[in-house]
């Protein structure tokens, strides 16, 4: 639910930062041949062609959609270059699009405190940049305008026709009877647009943004002008852009609450909300959301921009729908290492770069009984301290998954010796790690910090040289200054240790292999470090936040540009002295190329050829649906059929509000996406809740629906 949070001042400066169709640059950048072409990313399951995940503006143009698969785009636009997103243990593997997002990051963070809210977005509070700016170079004493900043979209400046909108934005910026707040967003649009151009210069991406007096209303500028624009919103054009703003645009109001107001309140704009009082808007949805939604009305909105550039959490995971559902422990073992492998990889480099560390394993899991239409949604996720080494994480995560399994099936888990079970299947399956803090100042080292010691499990056989991978983060030796490790009585009952497993009930099967591997499980004490964490019914990784300022370059070794690339951003950059429009870039990148073609010219016509059937040579090596072979159709067919056996709520159903299929969102995507698809996505996997009783003696249905949440 909404909270609503007293706007602490109409004067802030506060852009949103959002890549244009990002994984699409990432792969040109990667590709440059691709640049200016129609181009998407697909998904590594290569299903009728892979599901589109990015989609350029170039393919959009000719009616390629995310919502579309490969095929499709094909069929649309024949010319369009479909590039499949790398893929690393199994699944797709975004560590080139998330290492691109911190270069971007750190160039934007540079004027002003930098919120990264996804893997491709970021708010900024450019205030004191802008007051400074105000003060130091007032926009009315500007003569020479960039061209980039000229570009900007002023909403609710009105630009008759024939009239050069280039000269009414001068004139607006330059106007001497303009208010203090105009002024100030006036500074915020050159501030942006010199980071834009910066962006572009250094890491020959673009990106759209905008420029308003607080997050809300800066997210929704930033995708009204895409690609590669800004866009302003003075405050008194606020009123006519919510008016017509429909209610499920707005952020946090793509869900059931957005519903709600819509079926219940009858509103189909944001605007449509001014016609309610905050009492009645309170009495239907608690006090919180009540205030917020009355504030949203009016364009009132005083969250603020969190310093937050690294990831709250890291999680891994896949989703296994239809006849790709896991029917044995052997299998969800063998997907597990692999999510606990790449999940492992990452929480080195967080620590090798970041120097931070978990502290919470937990491990999520979708799965279907049969014959109980509803048990997909009521699988538990449970937790437990986290130790550091892929082997350690791959077997507390399957040890997690089996006290899970059990609790699912009510204890009563039939033999399955490794061989598929008629009895339950699992369809998804993620580990997160979570509780990630710097490791204390005045720690000296990490072998220090970890206190070098080497545990006792078996787990630990890596070389000498990998000792971080296996260190336990919580030897009591090595942490008298940690406050938030975990506790030495923990480690004591950790699965580690090694009690067996005396309840050979809850064990799966006495002579499956995996069972021995899940004995040490049940010595862990209950409360303490096993546990099914708060809103556990809510199984997908959560939203993941970004925290805290990286102590160097946030980029890892891995994506050092190589010499020829610095050699062609200098160029690039070369070029860009003296040219102000993201535009021109363009132009030039485009004329360069096609002279590069004309150089070529006996190519040409086969790259044209080539192109039009858009097949690069990756696709060679696509599996069939996913890893399964077998024929597509048939394929998909049972997916489909499977998931009516399984009760999936509108499994196939397209999502028009956001353009793309929610069933096809991969776990291991879903916690980087932009937050209104996560929101969607879990909106999607949470039980539905029965609205509207009509004899409840809570009150009104819609106040039933939405009880105010009390842990606020
Ligand atoms: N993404 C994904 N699966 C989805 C949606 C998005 O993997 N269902 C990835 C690919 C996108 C990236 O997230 O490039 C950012 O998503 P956006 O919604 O910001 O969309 P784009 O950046 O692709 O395009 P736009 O220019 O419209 O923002």
């Amino acid at each position: 639910m909404p909270v609503a949070k007293r706007e602490t001042s109409d004067g802030r400066v506060i852009a949103h930062v959002d890549m244009d169709c990002f994984y699409v640059q990432v792969e040109q950048r990667k590709q440059p041949n691709l640049r200016g072409l129609p181009t998407a990313v697909i998904q590594y399951n290569s299903f009728k062609g892979g599901a589109l995940i990015a989609v350029s503006y170039e393919a959009r143009n000719f009616g390629v959609k995310r919502s579309m698969r490969g095929d499709e785009a094909k069929d649309v636009c024949p010319q369009i270059h479909l590039v499949q997103v790398p893929v690393a243990h199994g699944k797709a593997d975004l560590n080139s699009y998330r290492n691109a997002g911190s270069e971007v990051v750190s160039i934007l963070s540079k004027k002003g405190r930098c919120e990264r809210a996804s893997i491709d977005e970021v708010y900024l509070d450019l205030t004191d940049a802008a007051e400074t700016m105000l003060l130091e170079m007032p926009p009315e004493a500007r003569e020479d305008i960039e061209e980039e900043v000229l570009k900007s979209h002023v909403l609710g400046l009105e630009i008759k026709e024939g009239i050069d909108a280039k000269e009414e934005v001068r004139k607006w910026i330059r106007r001497g009877d303009a208010t203090y707040q105009d002024k100030l967003l006036a500074c915020g649009a050159f501030i942006v647009a010199n980071l834009r151009m910066q962006v572009l210069k250094d890491t020959e991406f673009t990106c759209s943004a905008g420029i308003a007096h607080n997050k809300m209303l800066a997210k929704l500028a930033s995708g009204m002008n895409k690609p590669a624009q800004q866009t302003v919103v003075p405050q008194s054009s606020v009123g006519g852009l919510l008016e017509s703003l429909p209610i499920k645009k707005m952020k946090q109001l793509g869900g059931k609450l957005g519903s709600s107001l819509q079926s219940d309140l009858g509103c189909k704009t944001v605007g449509d909300l001014l016609q309610f009082s905050e009492e009645k808007l309170q009495q239907c949805y608690g006090i919180n959301t009540g205030n917020w939604l009355w504030n949203i009305a009016r364009g009132i909105n005083g969250e603020e921009v969190e310093g937050r550039l690294l990831p709250k959490s890291h999680g891994s995971g896949k989703t296994f729908p239809g006849p790709q559902a896991l029917k044995t422990l052997a299998s969800v073992q063998h997907w597990l290492n692999e999510l606990c492998e790449e999940l492992s990889e990452r929480l080195q480099s967080d620590l090798n770069l970041n120097k931070r560390i978990a502290h919470t394993l937990t491990l999520h899991a979708r799965a279907y009984k049969k014959g109980e239409s509803d048990s997909l949604r009521k699988f538990p996720s449970k937790s437990c301290p986290l130790r550091y080494g892929t082997t350690k994480i791959q077997e507390d995560a399957l040890t997690l998954f089996q006290a899970a399994l059990r609790e699912f099936l009510g204890f009563c888990i039939s033999k399955t010796h490794g061989n598929e079970n008629n009895n339950w299947g699992v369809t998804s399956l993620s580990v997160s790690a979570s509780k990630i803090v710097p490791i204390p100042s005045g720690t000296h080292s990490i072998v220090k910090y970890f206190g070098g010691q080497v545990p006792s499990s078996s787990s630990f056989n890596q070389p000498l040289g990998n000792a971080f991978d296996e260190a336990v983060p919580s030897s009591p030796s090595g942490s008298e200054n940690c406050s938030g490790l975990i506790s030495y009585e923990l480690q004591q009952n950790y699965p580690g240790g090694d009690t067996e497993i005396k309840n050979s009930e809850a064990c799966l099967h006495e002579q499956d292999p995996l069972c021995n591997l899940s004995r040490k499980v049940d010595s862990l004490p209950k409360e303490s470090s096993l546990e099914s964490p708060a809103g556990s019914e809510d199984r997908t990784t959560k939203s993941e936040p970004y925290r805290e300022l990286p102590a160097k370059d946030p980029r890892p070794l891995s994506s050092t540009p190589s010499l020829k690339a610095v050699e062609k951003k200098k160029t690039m950059g070369n070029n860009l002295k003296g040219n102000c429009s993201i535009m021109d870039f363009f132009n030039n990148y485009q004329n360069s190329q096609s002279s590069l073609e004309h150089k070529n010219v006996t190519n040409a016509h086969d790259v044209k050829t080539a192109s039009s059937f858009g097949l690069p040579s990756t696709m060679d090596s696509y599996s069939t649906c996913n890893q399964i072979e077998q024929p597509a159709e048939r394929c998909r067919e049972e997916i489909d059929s499977n998931v009516g056996e399984c009760s999936v709520p509108n499994m196939s159903q397209r999502r028009q509000a956001w353009d793309y299929n929610i069933d096809e969102i991969d776990h291991s995507v879903i916690e980087e996406l932009p937050p209104e698809i996560q929101q969607e996505f879990q909106a999607w996997l949470r039980p539905h809740k029965r609205p509207n009783v009509p004899n409840s003696k809570r009150g009104s249905s819609i106040t039933h629906y939405f009880l105010p949440d009390k842990s606020r």
